[in-house]
């Protein structure tokens, strides 16, 4: 068979080979490591010279990489880190020039499909979220989740990806979902570091899959080092699989199944992935295979080189046991091709590799050269009709650039056009409008996709208003969010719950009671305490077509999934440009009640890390199931933070439960008033409503705006509406500080344009900077009050007339 047809990587095991196929698909996969060698060797001369910024790379790894990929099929997906390069080209997932593309930072998504620049190098995504925000059939393509940089971070990811198998194959409504699944055939391969199976969210993952069964197989490439940090100092016994013995599966018990091979052992390497893979993809028992002997030969990355900490026999040894030499030495052994050959192969992969990169180079250059001929030549065209010299000048610096981008063009318009701010010429409303045009379009090459965007937006999804009946039920706010559950459970099979407490209890406010007993332990569902891969579990799934709600049992416990949920799931239609998403709801209940770890409202440290997720506030339980159920008719991730101490009030049932919407980014006026705008939301509106009476008595009126979600917030500006009347404003929130209220200040001051409407300072009443103590006194001192609220209010109209207001103390 001529190389050109074959498959990226032939199998050994699919059908009966004569000697020939086996030996065109060994020399298939060599020349498949040789040139992924190649092009790590090339990418790093382009970083040293300057062409790229950074470069990481998969040399050492390549042989077991070749034989992983022999056991990736169609459906699968994979969740590994910067060093699977081989594996990538291998399954034909991408290519020699998409990953010079991204090397150079490449803003196309034709070019670099991962990440469209916007990642580092070796960085992989597969595209499977399309523009009009519908799925492509994942079952008859191969997946790749969008890589991250935090090493390990990607490891709850890996546990939802596999999870999915297990729910399509033993939750028979989903049957029909088949272009997610295939009765749940899919394996999620892993790739993880040696050195990172040290951080903490490897350990819970590992732990995790063990109690699940799913068909997760982790492969680790252990080099026996992480960067400088040897593997005595990383991993006790020196040896990951060694201590994870205790997770083998044994007669009657679930568990791994745990492998152990050299990383330069091409026949062993294939060996072991077809059995291990074999067992995970048909029992779902997860698997382990830890590749030992790796080696590093340029060292970790071009930040530094690895002589300065291996020592010399580490470094001697790795050149004698480079897989791809043994790879070879084998070859040639084995008769499966001369060194003459292997000689002419390696020379003829040289060749395309450096094609490879030149071509990629020149597609980026070529179109930076001609934006860049483009603003030189209007700047010179404005020079000849300026009176400022300097003009020229920076034309002429512009041209002279060296391997210019679009920071040097941009920057010299930008530097043209203050110099002439004073010249009104027709040559320079050419280049003011040229660089209006490319500030389009570099936003979207750089700033857009922040959330996916697309026609199944959650701010697109039709409003529907509660109604009632006139004999309307009066229940437990936790009733209400019951219901709403319930409703949606019925329509639409692909929603699941799951979290700590979730399942047999219905949550430990009981918002889930009787629905797992109703629908099944598959999709109402207890987990271990372990808040990073609740969140991963969801987000996995949320990548393969379902719609998961993973709770977080308290808003305290955000930080201990904080990981997952800024690094992984909020960033990622950022970092893929828009080519994958993951729509998880979480759910999780916080503010005031009780407890130092139980009554937070650290909504700043959200709003900070959690751009790409919309953040809602719900001030009852209606409100909340209303978003729900927003969320669930859209395509894009979401917190949902209830009020932990309303689930006990009283509120009336909507008729239509299961089917009305609360508009995201949809401000509230929950009285109307001349005196004071107050802003609040969550436990403290309440808090603030209640105020409202003794401020009228005492003559003022405040009109009090529910935002209703911080992110987005407020889009039709219904604050600044209310500064034009009211001319004074207070924000009430129970964070911290200069928190979740400088947020909020922030829009409504400078989004908004609030200031030119105040007439005196804007004012916030917040919690204490400390976190609350346990018990009501404790939260007296600590989280605004009735008091509190009403003295700030009072305080601003005795400052605007202190005859009419006298001061209260
Ligand atoms: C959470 C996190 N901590 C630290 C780093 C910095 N860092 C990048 S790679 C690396 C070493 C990883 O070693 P290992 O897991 O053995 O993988 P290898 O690079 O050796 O293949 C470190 C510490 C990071 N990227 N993320
Ligand atoms: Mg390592």
């Amino acid at each position: 068979m001529p190389e050109s047809t074959l498959p990226a990587t032939g199998n050994f095991t699919e059908h009966e080979l004569s000697f020939n196929d086996f030996r065109q698909i060994i020399i298939n996969d060599y020349r498949i490591g040789f040139e992924s060698r190649q092009a790590s060797l090339l990418g790093r001369r382009e970083v040293l010279t300057g062409k790229a910024k950074f470069g990481i790379f998969g040399d050492g790894k390549e042989v077991a990489q070749l034989a992983m990929a022999k056991a990736f099929k169609k459906g699968d997906w994979r969740a590994g880190y910067y060093r699977d390069q081989t594996f990538m080209f291998a399954t034909g997932m991408s290519t020699l020039k998409e990953f010079f593309a991204q090397l150079y930072a490449h803003p196309d998504i034709e070019k670099d499909p991962a990440s469209a620049g916007r990642q580092m190098n070796c960085h992989y995504a597969t595209r499977f979220a399309n523009p009009d925000g519908s799925w492509v059939n994942q079952a008859e393509t191969m997946n790749c989740s969008a890589d991250i940089s935090t090493t390990g971070g990607h490891m709850p990811r890996l546990l939802g990806l596999a999870y999915a198998s297990k729910l399509y194959r033993q939750n028979k409504e989903l049957e029909s979902l088949k272009q997610f699944s295939v009765n749940g055939n899919e394996v999620a391969f892993g790739t993880i570091g040696n050195g990172s199976t040290s951080e903490g969210i490897f350990l819970e993952t590992f732990n995790a899959a063990g109690v699940l069964q799913v068909p997760m197989a982790i492969s680790i490439w252990d080099d026996a080092y992480a960067i400088s940090v040897p593997a005595s100092l990383q991993t006790t016994k020196e040896d990951i699989s060694e201590a994870l013995k205790g997770f083998q599966r044994e007669e009657g018990t679930n568990g791994y199944e745990i492998f152990k091979v050299r990383g330069w052992d091409y026949v062993a390497l294939c060996e072991t992935y077809a059995i291990a893979i074999e067992l995970c993809r048909t029992q779902h028992v997860p698997v382990l295979i830890h590749v030992t002997e790796i080696t590093q030969p340029q060292g970790h990355s071009t930040s530094g080189s690895h002589e300065r900490y291996k020592p010399a026999d580490r470094l001697a040894w790795e050149l004698e046991h480079d897989c791809l030499l043994q790879m070879r030495n084998w070859m040639i052994n084995s008769a499966i091709m001369t060194e003459q050959d292997l000689d002419e192969l390696e020379e003829t992969a040289k060749k395309h590799v450096r094609n490879s990169q030149r071509e990629a180079w020149n597609e980026l250059s070529t179109e930076i050269k001609t934006e860049l001929e483009e603003a030189a030549a209007l700047i010179e065209q404005l020079a000849q009709h300026s009176s400022v010299d300097e003009l020229s000048t920076v034309a002429s610096t512009l041209r002279a650039t060296v391997d210019p981008g679009r920071r040097e063009i941009i920057s010299s318009v930008r530097k043209a056009l203050r110099l002439t701010n004073k010249e009104d010429k027709p040559e320079r409303k050419n280049l003011t409008d040229w660089l209006a045009s490319e500030l389009k379009e570099n936003a979207e090459r750089f700033n857009s996709k922040l959330f996916s965007d697309t026609p199944q937006s959650p701010l697109l999804v039709p409003v529907v208003p509660a109604q009632y009946n006139s004999d309307a039920k009066l229940l437990d706010g936790r009733e209400i969010l019951n219901a709403a559950f319930d409703a949606a459970f019925e329509r639409d099979e692909r929603i699941v719950a799951f979290g700590e407490d979730v399942g047999a209890i219905g949550d430990v406010n009981q918002g889930f009671a009787g629905l797992q007993a109703k629908y099944g332990d598959l999709r109402i569902t207890d987990t271990g305490i372990r808040e990073n891969t609740i969140i991963g579990q969801g987000m996995g799934l949320a990548m393969r077509g379902l719609k998961p709600i993973a709770e977080i049992q308290y808003l305290d416990y955000w930080i201990w999934a904080i990981t997952v949920l800024s690094d992984d799931l909020a960033s990622l239609s950022y970092r893929t440009r828009g080519g994958q998403k993951a729509p998880l709801i979480v759910r999780t209940r916080g503010h005031r009640l009780e407890g130092i770890w139980h009554s937070g409202s650290p909504m700043a440290s959200l709003l900070a890390n959690l751009r790409g997720m919309h953040i809602c506030v719900p001030r009852n339980m209606t409100q909340a199931a209303g978003m729900y159920n927003t969320l669930l008719l859209g395509d894009e991730p979401a917190i949902v933070i209830e009020s932990l101490n309303g689930y006990r009030l009283k509120e009336k049932l909507p008729s239509n439960i299961g089917e009305f919407t609360v508009q995201l980014g949809k401000a509230e006026v929950m009285l109307q008033g001349n005196d004071v705008t107050v802003i609040s939301y969550g436990s403290t509106l309440r808090i603030v409503q209640e105020a409202a009476g003794e401020l009228t008595a005492m003559g003022i009126s405040i009109e009090i705006i529910d935002p209703q979600t911080l992110y987005p917030f407020d889009l039709d500006k219904d604050c600044v509406h209310s500064l034009q009347k009211t001319n004074k404003l207070l924000v009430v929130d129970e964070d911290v500080p200069g928190g979740g209220s400088a947020y909020i200040l922030q829009n409504i001051l400078e989004v908004q344009g609030g200031y030119a409407y105040l007439d005196s300072a804007p004012k916030t009443l917040c919690a204490k900077a400390h976190r609350p103590p346990y018990g009501s006194d404790g939260d007296y001192f600590t989280k605004p009050s009735i008091d509190d609220i009403i003295e700030a209010v009072y305080a601003m109209m005795h400052e605007s007339n202190p005859a009419k207001f006298p001061a209260i103390y």
